[in-house]
């Protein structure tokens, strides 16, 4: 008797195997939904970059340039004649500020996670969460679904985030003018690298980032099960989808490298938690950080 059911479980198993699985009516409303919401959060035009906090680059700049002639070169660039106040200062911001693109970015950054809760707002099941779940998921994976999102504005000509104009495109120096590690940056763009090379289609970007985004270990997470339970739906359909609808030549094992890079982003957010404080310690004077990013980072002085 208990032979016969495991027997019948096996036939059942590769009959799944063998018929290539249907997209679900359902499913495909999901994705619709999901691309709809990532559309309405995602402005490619990139028009709002001009509102942040203007990016500065030391390098290339005339200050820079000059660097062993910083006074100099600050009196001959304006209209007074003394030396700045604080010389030894004076002498850093003229030779290029070590922090000089971390308003710009701390900006960018800010930004993207309001689209991010504006995402996943949309994303059915996490407005049925309580706040506190909500909440804990977004403080866990902002980073995250901020890496995978700006995949689309990188680019493999010159492993740059191009956004626009010149102004607003960001190679690694301009990240690093940020406070951040070398050591940070080349994994962060070997993971976009790897992330272009799987070539997705706009369903299975989405859909990566609304899984990133209902992971039910996160820290603080009370209803891990209903977070599981939509996460489980959301990787079903993914599976579906590449299944019927990704070409037969590309679609090996793409799942796999898809969950694979989420496992890649969970040390890419560890690292960059310990790179923040630092950064975010080195910023609590300059007023750099918006209190948005504070609150969602975590603010060293508070
Ligand atoms: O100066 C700081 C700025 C940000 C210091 C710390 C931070 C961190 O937030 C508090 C984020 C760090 C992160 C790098 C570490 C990741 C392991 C930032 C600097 C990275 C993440 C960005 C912002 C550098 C510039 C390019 C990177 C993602 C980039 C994203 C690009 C876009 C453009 C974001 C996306 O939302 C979008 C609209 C465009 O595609």
């Amino acid at each position: 008797r208990k032979k016969e059911i495991i027997m019948k479980r096996k036939l059942e198993d590769s009959a799944r195997e063998v018929h290539t699985p249907q997209l679900l009516e359902e499913q495909e409303r999901l994705i619709a939904t999901l691309i709809e919401a990532h559309r309405k959060t995602y402005d490619a035009s990139y028009s709002d970059f001009s509102q942040f906090r203007p990016p500065k680059r030391g390098d290339g700049s005339p200050e820079c340039r000059n660097a062993t002639n910083p006074f100099l070169m600050s009196l001959l660039n304006s209209d007074m004649d003394e030396l700045p106040k604080a010389s030894a200062s004076g002498a850093e911001a003229a030779a290029g500020d070590e922090l000089s693109m971390l308003p710009h970015l701390a900006d960018l950054v800010s930004y993207s996670i309001q689209k991010v809760i504006g995402f996943a707002k949309m994303i059915p099941g996490f407005k049925e969460l309580c706040t506190e779940d909500q909440i804990s998921l977004l403080k866990a994976s902002a980073i995250e679904i901020i890496i995978l999102r700006s995949n689309e504005s990188f680019t493999m000509e010159d492993n740059s985030w191009t956004c626009g104009s010149n102004e607003f495109k960001y190679q690694i120096g301009d990240v690093m003018q940020a406070g951040h590690k070398l050591e940070l940056l080349e994994p962060l763009v070997k993971f976009q690298v790897n992330m272009k090379k799987l070539d997705l289609h706009e369903a299975e970007h989405v859909l990566l980032m609304a899984i990133c985004l209902f992971s039910p270990d996160r820290p603080g997470v009370q209803d891990r099960c209903r977070v599981e339970e939509v996460q489980e739906h959301l990787t079903e359909t993914l599976r579906a989808y590449i299944a019927c609808r990704h070409p037969l030549s590309c679609k090996h094992m793409l799942y796999t490298k898809m969950v694979e890079k989420l496992t890649e982003l969970r040390s890419l957010n560890e690292e960059h938690s310990k790179q923040y404080l630092q950064i975010s310690q080195d910023a609590v004077n300059k007023e750099d950080l918006p209190p948005l990013l504070l609150e969602v980072f975590g603010n060293p002085t508070a």
